[in-house]
């Protein structure tokens, strides 16, 4: 399945000052958003799967790719287009065999053995990070900067998403390490104009 991974938007709803989630991500792929991941903490299963198929609909009237973050049981049952595991989650091999083959797979990584691990174990696509420091997730690694990224990218031939801190002033210097895709929460969300956000993201990464 070609995926494409240049801007790659993680929801988080805490950031939308009380706007409408749906709302907020159908702006961010009319701006050009390329990807999603539906990311909730912090909510019961219910509440995750019905906010997942509302999301598999809407993501689906713009054909982008729905990952769920975390939760397997609810990217099977909504069947999403893949999921998103990190390191304290189900080992990968184990997501990689009850996904299935035909769904997408990433793996977040902070450094090569991480990385290379991924890569061998079933991961799609990995995200790496945290690039910058970042106020939208509590992270105890230090960034990784565009020259860790630059390492782990050149450590792996799977898609590396760069994510933590990117935004319009270092997107530049975050292309340059040669990486398929950026991945965003708050460069977008966090921004009264979604939709122009996202369009303006789009333009400086191509
Ligand atoms: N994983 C590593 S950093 C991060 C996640 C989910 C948060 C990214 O958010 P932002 O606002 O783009 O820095
Ligand atoms: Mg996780």
């Amino acid at each position: 399945m070609f995926v494409d991974y240049s801007l790659y938007l993680v929801t988080d709803r805490g950031m939308l000052g009380g706007k409408n989630l749906y709302k907020a991500v159908e702006e961010a792929v009319r701006g050009g958003v390329t990807l999603l991941q539906l990311r909730e903490k912090d909510v019961g299963s219910g509440e995750f799967y019905n906010i997942a198929v509302e999301m598999k609909k809407l993501a689906g009237l713009y054909r982008t790719p729905l990952i769920i973050n975390d939760r397997l049981d609810i990217a099977l049952a909504v069947d999403a287009d893949g999921l998103h595991i990190g390191q304290e989650d189900l080992p990968l091999e184990v997501a990689r065999k009850l996904l299935g083959p035909g769904k997408i797979l990433g793996y977040s990584v902070s450094n090569q053995a991480e990385a290379v691990y991924g890569e061998e174990n079933g991961a799609d696509y990995l995200g790496a990070g945290p690039v910058y420091h970042t106020g939208s997730k509590e992270v105890a690694i230090e960034p990784i900067g565009p020259a860790g990224l630059k390492r782990i990218k050149e450590s792996v031939s799977i898609p590396v998403v760069g994510i933590g801190g990117i935004g319009i002033a270092n997107i530049g210097e975050v292309k340059e390490s040669g990486i398929a895709g950026i991945s965003v929460i708050s460069a977008i969300l966090a921004r009264r104009d979604i939709e122009e956000a996202a369009r303006e993201l789009k333009s400086a990464w191509s």
